[in-house]
């Protein structure tokens, strides 16, 4: 693994690679269309979390009750893209036998190598993806492999029955059959019985693309969408899925430039806080 240490470590927690919940910065920056800059991301929501209690009322768990890790950043510059996703694979397998991986975007591609580290440790494990987009596009601006595109590779290669989607409001007609073919995809949050009984017979990898809440409450986004859930209602899916073997957890897609109130990173931060009291576990 080749990590740059936090220069400030995320809330109550220590910068190492190992404890029940281990953070860390995957800073890809490489297919974005609309507008760059989520390689800084990682280090933004970091000094965000400062702004917030270690304590969670709702749960009634303190991070610091939490032996709770900062691995820092992936170093990812120079190179190409799948070095770079063979990297965040190779990170996320090795950090997940210590405790929760917890990724911090980045683009939303790194969601791949993240989630094909899980799936194979773990071949059960079922994708839950919470995006305003459905990124189920075959290819993307001639780009077969990018942040429109990785589900779409996630389906191919383990099968798009293995993925469920919540929040969803945005994709092409071609996008929205291939949503069809998932085993959920919707714009609310709902998850009826049926799903969830599949999502508790195995292992859960909850990836969250930031612009999945109303821009009014994460403006700071690469492709903001209108609509979409407030940010009390996705804590509240969030908090609905305790009970769940969550294995891996990524928030992605935060743009700290489109930001300048930081209450994106905040939101992301705070997410991040709820999934580690929530899920935080030993290695499996
Ligand atoms: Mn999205």
């Amino acid at each position: 693994m080749s990590l740059t240490p936090p220069s400030v470590p995320f809330l109550a927690s220590r910068p190492a690679t190992e404890g029940q919940v281990v953070l860390v910065g995957a800073p890809l920056d490489l297919t974005e269309s609309f507008r760059a800059g989520t390689r800084l991301a990682p280090q933004r929501i970091r000094q965000a979390s400062d702004v917030l209690e270690s304590y969670s009322p709702r749960l009634d768990r303190d991070l610091v009750d939490l032996r709770l890790a900062d691995a820092g950043d992936l170093d990812l510059d120079g190179l190409s893209l799948p070095e770079a996703l063979a990297a965040i694979e190779a990170t996320v397998a090795q950090i997940r036998r210590a405790g929760l991986p917890v990724l911090l975007g980045g683009e939303h591609t790194a969601t791949l190598a993240a989630f094909t580290a899980l799936k194979r440790a773990l071949p059960g494990t079922m994708l839950l993806h919470l995006d305003a987009h459905l990124d189920l596009r075959a290819a993307y601006q001639g780009e077969a492999l990018g942040h429109a595109t990785w589900l779409y590779h996630v389906g191919r290669r383990w099968g798009f029955d293995q993925i469920v989607q919540l929040g969803v409001r945005s994709g092409t007609r071609e996008e929205y059959r291939l949503a069809a073919t998932c085993a959920w995809s919707s714009p609310g949050l709902e998850l009826p019985a049926r799903v969830r009984e599949q999502l508790a017979r195995g292992p859960v990898y909850v990836s969250i693309d930031i612009d999945v809440l109303d821009p009014a409450c994460a403006p700071g986004t690469g492709c903001p969408e209108p609509g979409g859930p407030r940010y009390d209602e996705l804590e509240g899916l969030l908090h609905s899925l305790a009970g769940l073997r969550v294995v891996g957890v990524d928030v992605m897609e935060v743009l700290p430039e489109a930001d300048p109130a930081g209450i994106t990173a905040v939101a992301a931060a705070r997410l991040v806080r709820e999934a580690a009291l929530l899920f935080g576990h030993e290695g499996s």
